[in-house]
């Protein structure tokens, strides 16, 4: 036993030679210059990284079909409305200065606009414009909304708990379409319909097995009432029309998540 430790001693004293030579070898201000470099690039990453976060100029536009997606797309580009929009089979992109900034003076931004179409088959396609979007816009038809109040809130549930949203809270604009229909519900009813609806979707959805359940995330507080308010993501809810052209709102929530 005696003879083992020897050797490992031995070694000890050469490391410790080694290190302490090695050391001394290098002047500290080369070591401060290594750290600082490091910090430096490090620095150099984290900026880049918030910089993307902030200047993504994405805005998606997504809800039901027949919700009025691409009719709003065109209003946003061109001012008007492209007669007889069909059920959209890909998503409609373009980057552009919104149509009713392109009188006004100095340089402005452009926005790169997204329209996913509503059919189940293509809402897949969000998926891919989620982790680069400044903001969603969810259109619903504010007239045929009662028939579809389910659905559409099924839809924007999926939405509010995907990961990529609620881990970037990206905001969310509500928005009930089709206003300029004496028919259509104002936005407070759609708000507090959809929030009944979500409350009970909610409490369906956590009783399902754990197998079965496809979210990421719940939404709202345990015990309470579901609000919007509640949300990990800013909602907010606004009106606008398509076919008139009535936008301002639509453009005011643009500009706030995209800066010009
Ligand atoms: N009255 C009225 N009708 C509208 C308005 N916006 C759209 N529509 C009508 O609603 C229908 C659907 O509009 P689209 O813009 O094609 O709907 P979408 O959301 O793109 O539908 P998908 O592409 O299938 O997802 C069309 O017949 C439009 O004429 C609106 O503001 N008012
Ligand atoms: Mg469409």
């Amino acid at each position: 036993m005696e003879m083992d430790k020897e050797p490992i001693e031995q070694l000890k004293i050469e490391m410790q030679h080694y290190l302490h030579e090695y050391f001394n070898k290098v002047p500290p201000p080369q070591i401060y210059a290594a750290a600082g470099v490091l910090l430096f690039t490090f620095l150099f990453f984290i900026i880049i990284r918030l910089l993307k976060r902030t200047t993504s100029n994405t805005i998606v536009l997504t809800g039901l079909s027949g919700s009025g997606k691409t009719m709003l797309y065109y209003q946003l580009r061109d001012g008007s409305t492209h007669q007889g929009t069909v059920t959209s089979m890909e998503p409609n992109e373009g980057t552009f200065v919104l149509h009713s900034e392109t009188t006004k003076k100095g340089k402005i931004k452009p926005v790169h606009v997204v329209d996913v179409p509503g059919h189940s088959r293509l809402r897949s396609k969000l998926d891919e414009f989620l982790p680069q979007s400044a903001a969603i816009v969810f259109v619903v038809d504010a007239v045929e909304f009662l028939p579809h109040c389910r659905a559409v809130s099924e839809y924007l549930y999926d939405i509010l708990t995907k990961a990529s949203m609620i881990k970037r809270k990206i905001p969310l604009l509500l928005l009930c379409n089709k206003v300029d229909k004496v028919t259509a519900h104002t936005k407070e009813f759609i708000r507090k319909q959809m929030e009944k609806e979500i409350d009970k979707l909610r409490a369906s959805r956590t009783t399902v097995s754990a197998a079965d359940i496809a979210n990421e995330f719940t939404l709202g507080i345990e015990g309470e009432a579901f609000s919007f308010t509640q949300c990990h993501n800013k909602v907010v809810i606004a009106e606008a029309s398509g076919l008139t052209g009535d936008i301002s709102q639509l453009e005011q929530f643009i500009r706030d998540h995209v800066k010009a």
